[in-house]
């Protein structure tokens, strides 16, 4: 392995694209980053540039799973929380429509208003967690655009995944059997029944349950993720392409 390599503790002298690769392999945000020759935070971005971040990885931002019921949403959130929690970050809570109905939004039904207030609700405990450096994660159908992007603005550091998967496959699965009750017209305005759902225009991941397995959705993900600073990409991640990417650029700059 490229890092079994690397020479311990700070080098002088002409840095070498080794440097660059090692801060690839530090588990956590808040020690991610340290170019041992620079002491600088570098990045590499996936586009064939190193650059140099500021604070980025150090702070929480939101991953906001939005889709009809029984789209994955839950449980996607639950691996992406593994993963991010296997990567070394400690700070996550997970905020899943079912719970939250629970306490902080009990009492709200499934009125337009009703799951815009749950959604700002939940949207507001996510800028608090955010700015705090948490992770926040949620899990929620949330089908209005509108109340989603509210929340975009409001959060800032917001990453909206789009759990895309037809109806028919979600009524088949229909976990807690509420599609056919809804079906049945023992339940109003069930989402994707006879309640709309507004497919996110521009979300930053789409991933589509019917066709992926969890793994897979879990790494495009994370992969964005990576892509958006927002956490430090792992080595062996890359292809071969994108290592011969790197080698290029810093060839270009004269450290090969
Ligand atoms: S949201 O629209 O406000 O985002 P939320 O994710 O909190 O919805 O809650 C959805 C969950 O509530 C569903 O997974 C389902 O278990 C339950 N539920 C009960 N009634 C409805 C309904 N009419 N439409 C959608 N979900 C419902």
């Amino acid at each position: 392995m490229l890092q079994n390599a690397l020479p311990k503790g700070p080098r002088r002298g002409r840095p070498l694209w080794r440097d660059f690769f090692t801060v690839r392999v530090r588990p956590s945000p808040s020690s991610w980053g340290r170019d041992r020759t620079f002491g600088k935070k570098v990045f590499w971005n996936g586009d064939g540039v190193i650059e140099e971040r500021g604070e980025n990885m150090d702070q929480g931002f939101t991953i906001w799973f939005t889709g009809l019921s029984c789209s994955g949403k839950s449980t996607l959130s639950k691996l992406v929380e593994e993963e991010l929690r296997r990567r070394g970050i400690t700070k996550i809570e997970i905020l899943d429509g079912d719970v939250v109905r629970t306490n902080l939004s009990k009492g709200l039904g499934f009125s337009k208003e009703d799951r815009d207030t749950n959604i700002k609700r939940i949207g507001f405990v996510c800028k608090l967690l955010t700015r705090n450096g948490v992770v926040a994660i949620t899990a929620a159908i949330s089908p209005y655009r509108e109340a989603r992007e509210f929340n975009r603005r409001e959060i800032g550091r917001f990453v909206e995944v789009y759990c895309k998967c037809p109806l028919s496959v979600c009524i088949e699965r229909d976990v807690k059997g509420l599609y056919k009750k809804a079906l049945a017209g023992e339940i109003k305005n069930y989402t994707g029944v006879d309640d709309p759902y507004e497919e996110p225009l521009n979300p930053e991941v789409i991933v589509e349950t019917d066709k992926e397995t969890p793994e897979e959705s879990v790494r495009k993900v994370i992969r964005r993720l990576e892509e958006l600073g927002y956490l430090a990409p792992e080595v062996g991640v890359y292809t071969p392409e994108e290592e011969e990417k790197v080698k290029k650029r810093l060839e270009g700059w004269g450290y090969l």
